[in-house]
């Protein structure tokens, strides 16, 4: 006879979820009024794990708590069958794209701020713990607006040039436009089913949303968030590439990006007349590649460099001629030369450094950058003339992000893994001793610095659901205010963003 478990007999993942998770979730498992129940997104999700969400529903959400309706095996099997991967991946190219867009009926642009602060101060903290954004007064704390995200915002937000709107970007692909002069959403578009960031344009008109899913770069319209194009990303020998991140190169006009599954970086065009403008680029640009365009036109003209091996993550130098990016044996960085479109250095990096929050100061008139290391408690500091390493600074223990500010002595960095993540330690950016390590909050989490625009007020997230956004000093590193916010991820001034401030991500 067939030993057939009894608990394999009773259940049926795929019922349960046409069942009770279909409505919300997407009967293809894409996403609808909640997230996406995909392995790209689920694998990145933090707290509390998949099947302890389906047993307890999810606070401050509208996720029920399904124990009363689910025995604990089927809660098991429809946990193991949210992780598998979808059998096919939908189109999602312009059409689809176009028709998840959702313009906000009655949004009224306001001719001025309907507030009274200091608009190049505002800032942004992202509050993932209920999928809210608060819109702080940089200079008095108080919270103007406080708005709903789509679910799981990750990388920072990105402002118009004149600080006006920000643009949002959840992991499901959904980007956010708000208007911060009258404090409304001005609407959303789903520009891919699983992303990783995007960028905004250097005079404001396009935005990049950088793709896992499906393996695309789309360019969106920040006037009314349309597609502009969907560019499909396959590398030179035909392998087709999931994005690892994209950012505007402002001084070169372009987008730069890089493919996770082939080693290539690309420069997108975002100025139609910018090419005489940069040697180099002019001579291998690859005019009309891409469908649609003439090819006396550079708009979105795209160029391929190719590198050794796909990066993961990356870091410019400050006039973005040089990409500084880490290859995926997590123990080199390598250097690439953007204006001659290849690889110039290699830099001892072992223990994964996460170059995208790496920052850079001039330090005995010599700019250096400094990095954290995802597996390692130290930071690496280079001198970005010679590419030689200059020292590492121990920390205690492996660090996420660092933040800094042109009128600041500092640089912080936070201690984001292990037993010291209630750790910050704030260090001298001449002498790179470690001059302060707080610890605001015994055992909670603490990371991710932004400085208010002047550089004055460092603001620190404590990064628990009942969290707070610390504002200390910057000079005193004293404590000044405590505002309560629900576990606060990054924060961004517009002042800090719109002048690329030394100091502040990409
Ligand atoms: Fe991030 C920025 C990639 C995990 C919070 N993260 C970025 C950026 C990239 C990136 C490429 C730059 C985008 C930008 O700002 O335009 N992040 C990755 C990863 O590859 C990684 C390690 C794995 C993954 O989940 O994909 C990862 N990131 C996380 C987290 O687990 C964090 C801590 C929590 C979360 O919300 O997911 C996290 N990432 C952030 C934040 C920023 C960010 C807050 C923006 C920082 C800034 O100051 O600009």
């Amino acid at each position: 006879m067939l030993a057939t478990s009894p608990v394999a007999a009773q259940v049926d993942p795929a019922a349960d979820y046409a069942e009770h998770c279909a409505s919300c979730h997407g009967a293809d498992r894409l996403g609808g009024l909640g997230p996406a129940l995909i392995p790209e997104t689920l694998r990145r999700m933090r707290g509390p794990k998949v099947a302890a969400v389906i047993r307890d529903g999810r606070a401050a959400t509208q996720m029920p708590a399904f124990d009363d309706v689910l025995e604990a095996a089927s809660i098991e099997t429809l946990t193991a069958y949210l992780k598998e991967p979808l059998v096919g991946i939908p189109p999602w190219g312009v059409a689809e794209i176009m028709a998840s867009r959702d313009m906000v009926p009655d949004y009224a642009p306001s001719s001025a701020p309907v507030w009274d602060s200091d608009p190049m101060n505002i800032t942004l903290v992202v509050e993932t713990g209920d999928h809210h954004v608060s819109v702080l007064d940089g200079d008095t704390f108080e919270v103007l607006d406080r708005f709903a995200t789509p679910f799981a915002v990750h990388g920072g937000p990105k402002f118009s040039p004149d600080g006006r709107y920000v643009f949002i970007m959840s992991r499901d692909g959904w980007v956010q436009k708000y208007d911060l002069w009258s404090l409304a959403e001005v609407g959303r578009v789903r520009a891919g089913l699983n992303s990783r960031n995007i960028a905004i344009s250097h005079d404001g008109k396009w935005l990049a949303v950088a793709n896992y899913l499906p393996m695309s770069l789309t360019l969106l319209s920040t006037e009314d968030l349309s597609v502009a194009r969907v560019m499909e990303v396959v590398a030179r020998d035909g392998t087709p590439s999931r994005v690892s991140a994209v950012y505007q190169a402002p001084q070169r006009q372009s987008f730069i990006l890089a493919l996770k599954d082939a080693p290539e970086i690309w420069e997108v065009a975002t100025d139609p007349n910018a090419d005489p403008v940069y040697e180099g680029f002019v001579h291998s640009r690859e005019k009309g590649m891409i469908e649609g365009i003439p090819s006396s036109e550079g708009l979105f003209a795209r160029r391929r460099i190719e590198v050794s091996e796909p990066l993961d993550d990356f870091f410019f130098d400050d006039d973005y001629r040089n990409l500084v990016g880490a290859a995926r044996d997590g123990v080199r960085g390598v250097v690439v030369n953007l204006n001659v479109g290849r690889e110039i250095a290699e830099l001892p990096l072992q223990g994964m450094p996460h170059l995208g929050s790496g920052i850079s100061w001039l330090r005995d008139g010599k700019r250096v950058m400094a990095t954290p290391h995802l597996k390692e408690g130290k930071l690496s500091i280079i001198d970005t003339e010679s590419w030689q390493r200059i020292t590492t600074i121990p920390t205690e223990g492996p660090g996420f992000f660092l933040r800094s500010h042109e009128n600041t002595p500092y640089f912080w960095a936070d201690v984001f893994f292990g037993p010291n993540k209630d750790a910050m330690h704030v260090i001298d950016k001449q002498s790179l001793e470690i001059v302060r390590t707080l610890r605001p909050v015994p055992g909670a989490t603490v990371a991710h610095v932004e400085f208010t625009r002047d550089g004055k007020h460092a603001l620190v997230s404590v990064w628990e659901d009942e969290g707070a956004v610390i504002v200390y000093d910057a000079q005193t590193l004293e404590e000044l205010r405590r505002l309560p916010m629900r576990k606060p991820s990054g924060k961004y001034n517009v002042w800090n963003k719109i002048t690329f401030s030394e100091g502040t991500s990409h």
